[in-house]
This record gives C-alpha cells, structure tokens and sequence, in this order.
C-alpha cells in the first residue's frame, strides 16, 4: 500500500511506534522554533536540565509577540532571549524583524524536515512541504535537547482540491470555508494534507495562509506536496538548493477525503466570535466598520499586503474608518518600502505598524468599545483584541481593503461593480526576496557571555510528585470551546509576566471569572470542569503551569484540545474525560473525590476513574493516556521526570522520555 506524504516523512523520522492512527509515536526533530512569550520558559527549562547545547539542526528564537516594548520587563525577556540563542546556538531574530511564522519560513521552512515550535501556527511552512507541529514550551527545550517528540498518530485527511480561484476570492477564503464546514473542532487528531489539480494553481504563500489557518480546525498540522510552485519560492528567497520533490504515494490511503471546488469559493468572513462562524461577505454587507487591520501571520506577508496596497492606489480610506498595516515581516515591510507602497497606502490614510503580533493579541490598536474590527488574522475569540464584548470579522486582505474604502462591510466584486475601476489585483511575487538580514543573528555571532536575566525572570516550576488523593471544590464550571486566552489572556497587561509564573497565575481563567484565581488559592487547590474541547487555541503552556501554580489537580471536560492535554500531563494535571450526563449533572460548587486510587491506578494503565460528587452520586471519568504520559504525571511533570532521567543517564543531551 502506497503511503501518504505526511507518513513518509513521519516515517522518515520515526524513533518509536508505529505510524496507526491513535497511536502514540516519537519522531526526531530537525528544527524548532520559539517566540517571546513562550521562549523565555523554554529557555529556563532548558537551563533547568542542566542541557549545554542546542542539538537539532536548527533553532531559532524570534522576537515577534510583545516588540512594542511598552514596559522593561518586555524588553528584558529579548535580552534574556538573545542571550540564551547565544549561550546554547540558536539563530536569534531580534524583535521587530517579524513574526516568528513569516521569518522561517522566510529563512528555514525546508520541505521534507520537521519542526517543532512552541506557537500553535507553527504549521504554517506546510505549504512548503515541511511537517510542522506546535506545540508546548517543555516539549520544545526536550526536543532541542535531542529528545524525540511524542505525538498521537493523526488520521491522515485528503483535502482534493479542483478548479481555480476565481477573481477576487483567496487562500483565505478556502481555510474559512474548511472552517464553515468542520468547525473548530474538526480537524482534532487529524492531519489536512492538500491534494489535487487545484494545489499547482496556488502559489506558496497562498498554501501557507491555508496551512497557518488549518491550527483553527484543531488539526495536528496540514501539509502540501512540493512542485514548481515551491522551487520558484525557494529560488526566489535565495535558497533554492533546498528544494526537494515530495509527493504522496498514486495508491495513498487517507482516512477521508474531502473536495474543495475553488472555482466555487466566494469572499467569506468569520463573523464574531469564534474563526468557524464563516458566512459570505455579502451576508453580512453594509455592517458599518471602524477598523480594518491587514497583517499576522496568516496574512501579513508581502503578497497578502500588495494587494491591499494596490486597490488603495490614488484611493481614499473612508472617513469613520480607521486602517491599519502590521506586515508580518520586516522583509515584507522593506520590499513594500524599496517599490512605493508604503508610501501609496500612507497617501490613502494607512497607518503603518512596525512587523509585529501586536494587535492579534491584543497589544496596540485595541478596538473601540462597542465597534466593528475587521482583520485578515486567525482567530477572532471573544476579547482576544484587549476589549471584552469585542466584535472582530476574520477576512482576506481584499475584503478588508474594500471595506475600509467603503467604511462598511462590502463584497470586493460588489465595490468594484459600484467604483467601475476597481480591478481585481490578484497575487504577484516579488523577482526577488531582497531585503537584509541583519536582524537575525547566527548561532556563532553570540553577543552575550552567559544567560542575562532581568528582576522579572523567575525560575522553571519543578512540579511536586502526584497527590495521592485527588479532591477538592469545583472553582469553576465552564462551556464549549474554552480557549487558552480564556484559560490566560495574553493581552500587554498580562504578556509581560510569562517568565514569572507566581505573578502570571493571578491571572488565570479571569476571562471567565476573575475570582478564579483567588479563590484556588483560598480554598488550596480543587478541580475544574468543562464542555467540548477543552484549551484550543494557542500552545501556551501557562495555561496549565499557572492552574498547577493554583492547585489545580484535575480537569475533567467532555474533551480537550491536543496540544493543551500534552500541556496538562506535562504539568502534571489530570485530564479527564467526562460523558454528556456528567457535566450536565456536575455543579460549580460540588465536592469532588476521585475515588479511585489514583497514583496505582495511573501505573496500572487504568482508564476508568470513579469520581463521587458531594458524597452523593457517583459518575466514571476516562484517563486516555500513553504509558508514557503516565509516567509523567506519576513523577509529577515533564520536568522532573526529564531531569531524574538525565541524572541517571549522567546529563547531556538524551533521548526524550524513556
Ligand atoms: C496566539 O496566537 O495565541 C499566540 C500568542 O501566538 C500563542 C502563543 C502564546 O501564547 O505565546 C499560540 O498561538 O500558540
Ligand atoms: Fe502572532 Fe497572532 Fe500569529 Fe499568534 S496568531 S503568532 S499572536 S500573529
């Protein structure tokens, strides 16, 4: 039987297990990237393992999610960054040269390689035929140590592409239309591996808008073949030798199939609040807007932001209207520069941002109350932009650049009908990627003599061994689809304690209740519950080290998204699985007891777990745990289980977790 090209490069690396879908594998890791607010942990943790050198092909710390540098702990944590690229050889891109997404793939994204980052869009170099994975900021220093990264197998899903792209529909509006029909739920355990006559229409950085937004699906990672389309990137970014020729097998087998018709995609949006509430523009037209921002990591790059350029050309951006360009990249911003865009969409009215998250978290350019924010980035989750009750549309650049001309949500093909001029820009590649390359720097041009850290740097958390009784109050009860900016928002006035986990926890959950915090502390800890697909969103790590931090022991949810349940056994929480009647049944304020015994359990490779409520009633929870996770969470986390394993092995880079 033919093989799919996510198994033969997974095979390629394979250091254990075999590659069934649910099975848990160990792959070798050729790459890793982090940013600035998940590095710094990364870095402690590092330390932490008492690990000297940087032993995958590459690493690379960027500097891309708090560049504004409004507060010296911000800018502490980049020269706390620099100087751990330096100490243990990683490339370092110092902040403002982009986002960590758009400068790899830039600079590294190699077909065939994989990589692990500790940033949930880490996929994104998909497009480009890389197997990318994000993941948690432990599993990243474990991986740099020349340990292998654990996974679940994915199911391995053909998405046949056909036709072409008619005018004025995009890459984007492919990923949201995915979105509109699996929801945000739906990619959960599985890979999106693009196929079809459709893939040699869509040029590179259109795959990775596509790949970058398959994160929102919850997928493991998408992936697309490499053809002329990738070579003529890689040329044009000056790294052509890298080009390899991967294609799934004739007889592949996929788990399913499902056929996307471009020719049928028309400009959709995501309205507010979550990135599957896609319906077409015009369902939503004339909606007044306030703010249009074109940039992120989903459509911040040079190709994403020329169209935009091209349709303000000799234009106006309406009056009510406030426009906004945060390029993704400094070399998308320069290119901009050297050939006059810059200066055609400053004549428009734009406002132009340094290349920078920024905004997609909420830093800078914070919506007004009660107002429309239109953005080309990935997510739109309720508040994410630093404004509770926020109402921000998820959309392609073309949309957004049609609706700031209009001051209202407008269909790009209707706006042009009504101007007449309006042409269709469509997507062009510079000849060249020039820009310079002065902004990262080489494991070898090291600046620094030694970690430098700043009065806000804290030190790792070494969890505590599991608790042989697992009891405690539920401190919260909440919904479906609770996102880890819900879990720790990542807004500038809480960005800047990620590298102080004591001051970060005071934070935790305030999202949905902001008593949380203190009252886990007063009552010493308990459980929490939740609906569906528990921790989606982002890869952050302090979403479960700050509720270990508070004396969270178990969450118990109907389900949980992948890369926070890593997140959670690395931390040494119990993740529980918990049937419809449950978390019906299960009450804010309830007593809970696991009943069963629950560190023999664990080591016995029990799935069931009784839990009694209120010394009332009883209901069975499930543990879906790897031998391996179990360890884990018996030696109390990821980190002091790591660390007795190198002792004995006598320190040095060791292979991960067994
Ligand atoms: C995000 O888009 O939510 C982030 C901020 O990039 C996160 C990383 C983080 O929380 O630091 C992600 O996607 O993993
Ligand atoms: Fe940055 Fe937003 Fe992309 Fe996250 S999703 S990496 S915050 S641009």
């Amino acid at each position: 039987m033919g093989q799919t090209l996510t198994e033969k490069i997974l095979d390629d690396h394979l250091v254990e297990g075999e590659l069934e879908p649910g099975e848990e594998i160990g792959i070798e890791i050729d790459q890793v990237l982090t940013q600035d607010t998940t590095g710094t942990m990364v870095w402690l943790q590092f330390e932490a393992l008492d690990l000297d050198e940087v032993q995958t092909e590459l690493a690379a710390q960027y500097c891309d999610h708090q560049t504004y540098q409004f507060d010296f702990k911000n800018t502490d944590d980049h020269r706390f960054l620099r100087s751990a690229a330096g100490t243990y050889g990683a490339y370092f891109s110092r902040p403002g040269n982009g986002i960590c997404h758009n400068v790899h793939k830039e600079n590294f994204a190699a077909p065939g390689k994989t990589l692990l980052g500790s940033d949930s869009h880490t996929p994104t170099p998909g497009g480009l035929g890389q197997f990318a994975i994000g993941a948690g900021g432990l599993d990243i220093s474990v991986a740099m140590g020349g340990g292998a990264y654990y996974v679940e197998m994915p199911e391995v899903v053909n998405v046949r592409l056909e036709g072409e792209l008619p005018e004025w529909s995009t890459a984007k509006d492919v990923i949201l239309e995915m979105l509109r029909r699996l929801t945000v739920k739906g990619g959960v355990g599985k890979v999106f591996e693009y196929t079809g006559p459709g893939v040699e229409t869509l040029s590179v950085p259109e795959r990775t808008t596509i790949t970058n937004m398959g994160t929102e699906l919850g997928a493991t990672s998408s992936i697309f073949p490499t053809d002329g389309k990738t070579r003529d990137y890689l040329a044009r970014q000056g790294r052509a030798d890298e080009y390899v020729e991967l294609s799934p097998d004739e007889d592949a087998e996929y788990a399913d199939e499902i056929v996307v018709d471009l020719s049928e995609i028309e400009p959709l949006v995501a309205a507010p609040s979550m990135p599957d509430n896609v319906v077409p523009v015009r369902e939503v037209a004339g909606e007044s807007v306030d703010q249009v921002i074109v940039g992120s990591c989903t459509n911040g790059g040079y190709e994403d932001i020329l169209p935009a350029a091209k349709m303000l050309e000799g234009r106006e951006i309406d009056m009510k209207t406030e426009m906004v360009v945060a390029p993704g990249s400094k070399q998308a911003s320069e290119l901009l520069a050297r050939e006059g865009w810059t200066a055609e969409m400053m004549a428009a009215g734009v406002n132009f941002s340094e290349a920078t998250c920024g905004a997609c978290i909420g830093i800078g350019h914070v919506p007004a109350s009660d107002s429309v924010s239109l953005r080309t980035f990935n997510r739109n989750f309720e508040g994410r932009s630093g404004i509770e009750d926020d109402s921000v549309y998820l959309c392609s650049p073309e949309v957004a650049a049609a609706s700031a001309i209009a001051g209202e949500l407008v269909d790009p093909r209707d706006l042009a009908g009504e101007l007449g001029e309006l042409e269709p820009p469509g997507l062009e590649l510079p000849d060249q990627y020039d820009g310079s390359k002065t902004d990262i720097i080489e494991p070898e041009e090291s600046v620094d003599d030694g970690l430098v850290k700043g009065p806000n740097i804290g030190a790792a958390p070494i969890g505590e061994p599991l608790d042989a009784d697992i009891e405690g109050s539920v401190l919260l009860k909440m919904t479906d689809n609770i996102t880890t900016d819900h879990i720790i928002p990542a807004t500038s006035d809480i960005l800047m304690y990620r590298s102080n986990i004591e001051k970060l926890s005071e934070f935790t959950l305030s999202r949905v209740d902001d008593t949380f915090a203190q009252r886990a502390l007063d009552s010493n800890g308990g459980v929490l519950v939740a609906g569906e697909n528990y921790g989606q969103g982002s890869s952050r790590e302090h979403a479960a080290m700050c509720p270990q931090f508070l004396g969270i022991e178990a969450v118990l949810a109907q389900s949980f998204a992948r890369i926070h349940k890593a997140n959670l056994f690395n931390f040494g929480i119990l993740p529980l699985a918990i049937d419809d009647d449950t978390y019906e049944r299960i009450e804010q304020g309830d007593d809970v007891e696991v009943v069963t015994d629950v560190a023999p359990a664990i080591a016995a490779g029990e799935t069931e777990f009784t839990v009694r409520v209120n010394d009332d009633w009883e209901a069975t929870a499930e543990l879906d745990a790897s031998e391996r996770e179990r360890r884990i969470l018996e030696a109390g986390g990821k980190l002091r289980l790591t660390k007795e394993q190198y002792s004995e092995g006598g320190g040095g880079a060791a292979p991960a977790d067994d």
